[in-house]
């Protein structure tokens, strides 16, 4: 059925990757996020009921407090006040819990392919910590037939449509952080110079669609896939693109889009090495005194602190710094007398 129709070549392009001694060609129609023409954002399509649901979270929960927005986008909290996202989704203000947190400016990374290609895929460290928990990345990547649990932020399902004699809805008004379910069935991708992995909204009626059957919508770029290991919930990929039918109406999710995850297992290395530096040596002004690591930031007691401000006391600032410095040297002032006295 789906051999039918010829994927969209306009706006996308073909992708390979020759790991595991294959090609496959992967056709990208629309980066979520700046896709539409108004700029907005949408969220997981859910066939599930009339697709308003799946908006708290889920009974086996893989993390869905550490969802959040950045505009109408979806932003990941990774641990140490670190945010994952898609790179096209930009730096700016997130929002976890309600809670606005504001970006340490400089401190955007975008990881980049052994070929030195940049990957649709950041980090950026956020000035305060939401507390939320630290999420794990596995070392190995999904297979085919995984089952995974997506979430994202953005525009709700609308009415149903049809296109070419196969289902799927209209993206309607109106965003949430939703969950759905779907089963990876394409690993090994590159899409848009991203190692990839593909899940496939599937027609409620194949025997192989999931509980919760769900499709990417635009925003929902920057958003999670999770999956179990053993008893554990994983963060295996950063939500970023779709692929749709040639001539599909725009804002459409029909049976057989795919939803493409940046494979988080081809860039865990670089994520860690950069969110498990010390704030004391980051090369970050961490609490935005105006003082960047040990020794300019008087509040590091050394390169190893991981605070660059001590606790319950605010950022000290410049007169802050006068103050403290002159308590230095008092200190090695009475030192220096009582040294002079025990000779
Ligand atoms: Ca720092
Ligand atoms: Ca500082
Ligand atoms: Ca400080």
């Amino acid at each position: 059925m789906v051999d039918r129709h010829r994927r969209d070549t306009r706006s996308g392009r073909s992708s390979r990757i020759s790991a595991g001694g294959f090609a496959v060609n992967a056709l990208l129609l629309a980066a979520l996020g700046f896709w539409s023409p108004l700029g907005d954002a949408r969220a997981v399509i859910i066939e599930t009921g009339d697709g308003t649901g799946n908006v708290t979270a889920p009974p086996d929960d893989p993390g869905w407090s550490n969802l959040g927005t950045r505009g109408g986008t979806t932003v990941v909290y990774l641990g140490r006040r670190w945010v994952l996202t898609a790179n096209h989704v930009g730096v700016g203000d997130v929002i976890f819990d309600g809670q606005t947190y504001s970006p340490v400016p400089g401190s955007k990374v975008r990881f980049e392919n052994p070929d030195s290609s940049l990957a649709d895929l950041m980090v950026f460290k956020i000035f305060d910590n939401p507390g939320l928990r630290r999420l794990d990345i596995p070392d190995f990547p999904p297979a085919v037939g995984n089952p995974v649990t997506t979430i994202g932020y953005g525009l709700n399902r609308g009415a149903p449509t049809t296109f070419m004699g196969l289902g799927g809805y209209e993206w309607g008004v109106g965003r949430s952080m939703r969950w759905g379910t779907n089963i990876v069935s394409a690993t090994d991708l590159l899409v848009t110079d991203t190692y990839s992995f593909a899940t496939t909204f599937t027609d409620p009626l194949d025997p192989s669609a999931t509980a919760d059957e769900s499709a990417g919508a635009n925003g929902d770029s920057g958003g999670a896939a999770f999956t179990k290991i053993g008893d554990d919930w994983y963060l295996v990929g950063t939500l970023f693109a779709i692929s749709q039918y040639t001539d599909q109406p725009a804002n459409t999710s029909i049976y057989d889009n795919k939803l493409y995850a940046a494979d988080l297992s081809h860039y865990r290395a670089d994520i860690l090495a950069v969110i498990e530096q010390k704030s004391c040596s980051d090369g970050l002004d961490d609490d935005g005194d105006g003082f960047t690591d040990y020794p300019a930031d008087p509040e590091c007691a050394s390169a190893g602190d991981d605070s660059e401000s001590i606790p319950g006391v605010p950022a000290l600032g410049f007169p802050g710094m006068i103050l403290l410095v002159g308590a230095i040297l008092l200190v090695f002032a009475g030192r220096s007398r009582l040294r002079a006295k025990a000779i």
